[in-house]
């Protein structure tokens, strides 16, 4: 373990007695609207969501990257940050790779991650970058490059991730490329899209039977005019054509402002192609800022629509859950624990929505009662659910807390040189 279970005795100690207080006076109120309390803590007791290596770093601008202390050195020194977060949260069970970033001995992987007690979430491809030596550039775009050999590298690339999550035990890859283009005029939309679709079915047809394949839409970046998996339409296109084991990915980010998610994610669980999430929030655009910290009552009208699905056992329904964000001013590892509560609020909170008052309240169409029936869920304060289940999964009551306590950071600076360096840099 890598905080001291003192540390965590401790700090529970001092916060068990207002925690039990707190938890009493709450399943009192939830009985009286008809809810276990012990039912809500149990499901959240068994929800996880994963997280991003790339999420331990810290993250930065086109403009520039300012370093924190203790900064991982490598996808082990990641993969040990991974597991304070999970061992304080008890909420983060696996962590998604990223090739090549992460790339190491699938042995060494799994051993360091067994040792640990994490798993491993889906595999993440990486060709919108160039690696050192690799032969052809992604600067024109990669699967949907106009030269055929630089196809065929991403197509490689991404069958490589599939190999090595095979070894550690992954189950599932997830493609996003930032293809697209810049100027009117510089690429025909048509014969773009056809070369991805070409590209992306060479990967399925190498997909295990057992995988997953998510695609990933983002409405802009780093192509500024045109993108080409822009929205969840393309998204729905792209797995139609591929088959059965090709799912949307659904990244909070990666929508215009105001776009109803919502409601892209009902579509989706409804024709089956829900793959997953990628979790974070934002105030103008893209995946930059932590989970809840902007809209919580979006993240939890998503979780509202999942709970639906769950409750009437939708088919084909079992979304992969994973944070995807980017931490310029905080320590990662603190945002991260953070996120990672604000998901499971989010789903306890949908879990105590009165659903059959609300199916009645939309078949009468009363409007202003079915809206607060899902406010009386969002206004209800369901931390003692959340601190109840961290504390009996060996957890700790007041993450952040402890964490501080434990001077885990001041440690790993120690170990772990500064970085130098104001180069820009998006993680
Ligand atoms: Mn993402």
């Amino acid at each position: 373990m890598m905080i001291d279970n003192s540390v965590i005795a401790q700090e529970n100690e001092a916060a068990l007695t207002a925690l039990n207080r707190d938890y009493a006076t709450l399943g009192e109120q939830l009985d009286r609207r008809g809810i276990a309390i012990d039912d809500i803590k149990a499901k959240v007791s068994g929800y996880g969501v994963a997280i991003p290596s790339w999420g331990v770093g810290t993250g930065g601008t086109r403009f520039a990257r300012f370093p924190g202390r203790g900064e991982p050195r490598h996808i082990f020194d990641k993969l040990e940050d991974c597991a304070v977060i999970h061992q304080l949260t008890r909420a983060t069970p696996s962590v998604s790779l990223h090739i090549p970033w992460d790339k190491a001995d699938p042995s060494d992987l799994k051993a360091s991650a067994l040792s640990l007690g994490l798993g491993f979430d889906a595999m993440n491809s990486n060709t919108f970058q160039d690696q050192p030596g690799q032969a052809h550039s992604y600067k024109y775009g990669s699967l949907t490059h106009t030269n055929a050999a630089t196809r065929q590298q991403a197509i490689d690339h991404n069958l490589e991730c599939i190999e090595i999550g095979t070894a550690i035990g992954s189950t599932a890859l997830t493609v996003w490329v930032g293809d697209g283009s810049n100027f009117p005029g510089q690429t025909h939309f048509v014969r773009q899209f056809e070369r991805y679709l070409d590209s992306a079915k060479a990967i399925y047809a190498e997909l295990p039977e057992n995988w997953r394949l998510f695609t990933e839409h983002k409405i802009f970046e780093p192509a500024f005019y045109s993108t080409v998996v822009q929205d969840w339409g393309t998204n729905y296109l792209i797995a139609q054509e591929l088959g059965d084991r090709a799912f949307c990915l659904v990244d909070l980010g990666h929508h215009a402002p105001n776009v109803n998610i919502e409601m892209i994610v009902a579509r989706l669980i409804q024709f089956q192609k829900l793959g997953g999430f990628h979790f974070n929030d934002s105030k103008y655009g893209d995946d930059d800022l932590d989970t809840g910290s902007i809209d919580p009552y979006r993240l939890f009208l998503v979780f509202n629509e999942l709970v639906d699905a769950e409750t009437r056992s939708a088919e084909g329904f079992a979304p992969a859950h994973m944070l995807d964000q980017s931490h310029n001013v905080t320590d990662p590892i603190e945002s991260l624990m953070v996120s990672a509560m604000e998901v499971q609020r989010a789903y306890a909170q949908a879990l105590i929505v009165d659903r059959s008052a609300l199916h009645d309240f939309q078949q009468d169409n009363d409007a202003l009662m079915a809206s607060a029936t899902l406010k009386q869920a969002f206004r209800t304060d369901v931390e003692p659910i959340l601190a109840m289940a961290r504390l009996e999964n060996g957890g700790v009551i007041d993450p952040v807390s402890a964490y501080r306590a434990s001077g885990y950071r001041n440690k790993v600076a120690e170990i772990r040189p500064a970085v130098t360096g104001a180069g820009g840099g998006i993680v």
